[in-house]
């Protein structure tokens, strides 16, 4: 019997897997190249952990690696049911608890090693986490797409670590009970970009999907949905579509370099941010808190026909 080790966090309900022990080993290659190595060789591990029956399309996987570098806490390579993905807000938040948690790292600055690049991080008394994300940008202003069933919806391209389209014209009731709403009108937002071949650079695909509305808590600046890749939403405010949300407002000259931007996620919680500016590009910093929820063994049974997860 195959065994997996692995916590359990969630940042702002939305819950992060980090594989301690029992993992791939992928080498000592740079983090691109271990990505490449895991989707290669090892999918089946991915789906083994966060697809069903042991996870679901919420969940967001992440395999803790030996650092390139001897000052980096960690390389972290994240997933989901879809597949890969290049950074995640919510879940370096979480992996940080979870180092605390297993006494690998003390309060204080850290940096992290991911397939788009390395991040610095903080992890502060009462499980909180201020990261440095990797620089974010608008790359496409206002583009306008014609949903079916839907009508036209313009919205930004933006990088924040993963592709993003930011809608800008739609006036949703961005509340839990309408999330199925929600989804099918994001999934259909994001098939047809797709089928009239809107990318990010070098043709990627834009698998997370924004909405905005004012927010619930007047405290806050701006409520969200986010459509993930595997058809679920983030129930955090999503690290990398607020970093893609900043470079967007920047790019607007709606926010400026440094002040705080409160933004609430469609179950209410809250990551803190603020950008600096980089050029055409922004740095964002994002500040959540985690809070571990489980520690457990995965078995896979040779036996059990779905012992590396339920695959569409
Ligand atoms: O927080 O960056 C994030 C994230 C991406 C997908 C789910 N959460």
């Amino acid at each position: 019997m195959k065994q997996i080790r692995v916590i359990d966090s969630h940042t702002g309900g939305e819950p992060t897997r980090i594989i301690v022990a029992g993992g791939p080993e992928l080498g000592s290659g740079s983090m691109v190249e271990r990505v490449e190595r895991f989707r290669n060789d090892f999918d089946d591990l991915r789906t083994a952990v966060v697809c069903e029956p042991r996870g679901s399309d919420v969940w967001i996987g992440g395999l803790l690696c030996e650092p390139t570098e001897p000052e980096s806490a960690a390389g972290i390579i994240f997933f989901n049911t879809a597949g890969y993905l290049g950074m995640c807000g919510h879940g370096t938040i979480g992996l940080m608890v979870t180092l605390h948690y297993l006494q690998r790292i003390a309060l204080g600055d850290h940096q992290l090693e991911t397939p788009v690049g390395t991040i610095a991080v903080r992890l502060e008394a009462g499980n909180r986490v201020t990261l440095t994300n990797v620089p974010s940008y608008r790359l496409l202003a206002d583009v306008e797409i014609d949903v079916p069933g839907v009508g036209p919806v313009i919205g930004d391209v933006a990088w924040g670590g993963n592709w993003f389209f930011c809608v800008k014209n739609l006036a949703e009731d961005l509340s839990l009970g309408n999330v199925p709403h929600l989804t099918d009108l994001t999934l259909r937002i994001r098939n047809q970009l797709q089928a009239e071949q809107v990318t990010g650079t070098d043709g990627a695909y834009i698998d997370h999907i924004e909405l905005y509305a004012a927010p619930h808590q007047s405290e806050n600046h701006s409520r969200n949905f986010v459509l993930t890749p595997g058809g679920s939403y983030d129930r955090s405010p999503c690290g990398t579509g607020t970093s893609a949300k900043l470079a967007c407002l920047a790019a607007e000259g709606k926010w400026s370099p440094g002040d705080t931007w409160r933004q609430e996620s469609v179950v209410g919680s809250v990551f803190e941010c603020s950008f600096e500016s980089a050029g055409d590009q922004v740095i964002p910093t994002i500040t959540g808190q985690a809070y571990i929820s489980g520690e457990s063994t995965l078995i896979l049974d040779p036996a059990d026909p779905y012992r590396t997860g339920i695959i569409r």
